[in-house]
């Protein structure tokens, strides 16, 4: 039997899982199911990413410690994947003693072959990204260029893996395997910046405690990534006594294959090789990155109560609607975008309208003129060619199908499937088997159209089985059909002689009000936002006097004009009446405003900050926003009726 491995990214569980983390865990888990039916040994690895300062900081934010919180969140993440029937082999957690040792290993052993080095790291820290950039890519006057605030010259003590030393091993790795990365755009964009050139990676952190310590020197923790990363392999046991699993699957598999989110593509296609190469490991896998669920106003975000989880959905519409619409829904490598009346829409076409209708209306007509018992009669008769081209169309769909599912497109996939069960239901049209059944002497054609009409339908359901779990056996059982005839070595008109079928089967989607269900699915959302008393925690900065609060000029100042920076995407150029003068403040905020959003309003001005120059224009103060939990800025606009050059105290 050969293997087949399919991992999920591990999740950091600093919240609750929303409907993007439950894509990719369908996802991989009807691939696994599709392989088991092509008769592969599959397995299936996912997991939580429990280290690191975000994640200690998401236990304080909510009162626990951070083993407590990840403890606890793991114990949420394998309740969502048990209501999602998500079949997996191994959970593993990076707080795991099994994994933490092996880490501790992988570093040691990178360090002892001197691919990882003790250094020093200087450079421009972004305290609110918690990142380093370089001076290229930082805005003039050192602001971050991701969040507009300005950075600070940070130097640790830290230690390098040398990614430099692999680069080119990596790029012929690429171009000898060329299906190493997919969806080829993905490729690209790795090819493209591993040519640019790689920069030794720090690995290890002295600023928190939360992860695994390097041994040798335990003031060092291992950077969450490398950590991370290992555990596609430390599950299977590799590093430890018991590590069969890891020859089965890795060293002497057939096939591997990480599934990952497009923001997360570089370090596994980069930095994950590369730690391979250095371990001398061989580099098995394959690795898809798929593109975002996004939400009409953009990113899932609780504040703005976009956010659907998919315990919602499953409660309201049935796991198998869920489970169908997740992988329906995004096309191969893109983003797509949730919406409640697709939602809706998308169950009632496909699986309302098309698959549940021709299930019934077949069971219904061969009780009707049957007494639900159908043989396969062989004979020609006037309406054979519809039957022989439903027969040739369903090979030539199977065959579409299982190269579609061997790509990861999942959405054609589906839609293959989607044609069969239209084609099927055209042979009732073509047919008019109410006609038949007033002949006497059709009764043979009628058989014989009831049992191609049985068979297809045995055939589609095949297919839907790594997708719909709770319908499939459904309708398998309606029909009668044993275990021998649901795999696909079975796939092919008249291999079951005999149709017995029951009476009636339960509904098994019910049709759906598009308006009134796509409300029900808006008001959950709204449900979710956070309620107003929920806790707001913040980075309390150390205590000051009131002397350093009374260095600051903070003075009303009236936007009377606001422009485009013509060199910088990011920032916005603002003519501001200060009382003295009129000032020139150039601010970061171009991502949440337009220029004229905030013409002829009062705002908040720091005025004797050191001018500076940000990106060619000289900057005169600071005009004051808030920060919301989201990290969107919106700007403090004052009453109109206080007057420029107010003090504020
Ligand atoms: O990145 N649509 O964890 P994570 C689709 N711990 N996918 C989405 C999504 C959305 N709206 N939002 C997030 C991590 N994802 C690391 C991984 S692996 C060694 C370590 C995907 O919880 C995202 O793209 O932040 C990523 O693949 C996955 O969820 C986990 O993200």
């Amino acid at each position: 039997m050969k293997t087949f491995y399919i991992t999920t990214p591990i999740y950091y569980p600093s919240g609750k899982y929303h409907i993007g983390s439950a894509y990719t865990t369908c996802l991989c888990d009807s691939v696994k199911k599709y392989k088991q039916l092509q008769n592969y040994d599959a397995r299936f690895l996912t997991g939580n990413d429990e280290h690191g300062q975000k994640m200690a900081e998401a236990a304080s934010d909510n009162g626990r410690t951070p083993q407590e919180h990840v403890d606890y969140m793991a114990k949420l993440s394998k309740e969502l994947w048990s209501t999602l029937k998500i079949d997996y082999d191994d959970f593993i957690r990076t707080t795991e003693e099994r994994h933490e040792s092996v880490v501790e290993k992988i570093f040691e052993k990178l360090l002892a072959n001197d691919d990882i080095y003790l250094g020093e790291y200087s450079g421009h820290y972004c305290l609110s990204c918690e990142a380093y950039f370089t001076e290229t890519q930082l805005l003039e006057g050192n602001i971050c260029p991701d969040c507009g605030r300005e950075t600070k010259i940070l130097k640790e003590e830290t230690y390098f893996l040398r990614l430099s030393k692999y680069s080119d091993r990596l790029l012929k790795y690429i171009e000898d395997n060329p299906d190493f990365i997919f969806p080829e755009s993905r490729k690209n964009e790795v090819v493209q910046f591993v040519k640019s050139g790689l920069n030794d990676l720090s690995v290890s952190r002295t600023a928190f405690d939360w992860g695994v310590k390097v041994k040798s020197n335990p003031k060092h923790v291992i950077y969450v990534w490398i950590d991370a990363l290992s555990n596609y392999i430390t599950s299977l046991g590799y590093g430890s006594s018991k590590d069969d699993l890891f020859q089965k699957y890795w060293m002497n598999g057939d096939e591997v294959v990480h599934v990952v989110g497009k923001d997360i593509l570089r370090f596994h296609a980069i930095y994950w090789p590369i730690m391979l190469m250095a371990l001398d490991l061989p580099i098995k896998f394959r690795l898809f990155a798929h593109g975002w669920y996004m939400m009409k106003d953009g990113k899932m975000s609780k504040s703005k109560g976009n956010v659907i989880y998919p315990e919602q959905l499953v409660e309201a519409y049935g796991l198998d609607a869920f489970r169908y619409y997740i992988v329906r829904e995004l096309s191969y490598g893109h983003d797509g975008e949730f919406t409640p009346e697709d939602y809706i829409k998308r169950i009632n076409t496909d699986l309302v309208n098309d698959y549940a209708n021709l299930v019934s209306r077949t069971i219904s007509m061969v009780n009707k003129y049957f007494d639900g018992t159908v043989k396969n009669a062989k004979h020609d008769h006037d309406y054979k060619k519809f039957e022989l081209e439903l027969e040739e169309t369903s090979k030539h769909i199977f065959e579409q199908y299982q190269q579609a599912m061997d790509e990861f497109k999942m959405a054609e996939a589906l839609s293959e499937i989607s044609a069969l069960v239209k084609r099927t239901n055209k042979l009732i049209d073509d047919t008019f088997p109410w006609d038949l059944a007033k002949d006497d002497s059709k009764k043979d054609v009628l058989e014989s159209v009831m049992y191609h009409l049985l068979e297809s339908i045995r055939l589609i359901t095949i297919l839907y089985q790594p997708f719909l779990l709770e319908t499939t056996p459904k309708v398998f059982e309606g029909l009668n059909v044993g275990e021998g005839l649901r795999v696909f070595t079975s796939y092919k008109f008249g291999e079951k002689s005999v149709y017995q079928v029951v009476k009636k089967l339960p509904h098994l989607f019910p049709r759906l009000d598009v308006e009134k269900e796509s409300e029900k699915i808006k008001v959950m959302m709204e449900s979710n936002k956070p309620k107003e008393e929920e806790k707001r925690v913040f980075d309390m900065k150390s205590e000051i006097e009131y002397d350093d609060f009374s260095k600051l000029d903070l003075i009303v100042g009236h936007i009377d004009d606001a422009k485009a920076h013509p060199n910088a995407d990011k920032l916005l150029v603002f003519d501001v009446n200060t009382g003295d003068k009129v000032r020139t403040i150039v601010s970061g905020i171009a991502k949440f405003y337009k220029p004229e959003d905030l013409k002829n309003t009062n705002v908040m001005v720091v005025v004797n900050l050191k001018p500076v120059k940000l990106r060619g224009i000289l900057s005169e103060g600071m005009i004051l926003s808030a920060e919301d939990k989201d990290g969107n800025l919106k700007v403090i606009e004052l009453n109109n009726e206080l007057e420029p050059g107010d003090k504020i105290s």
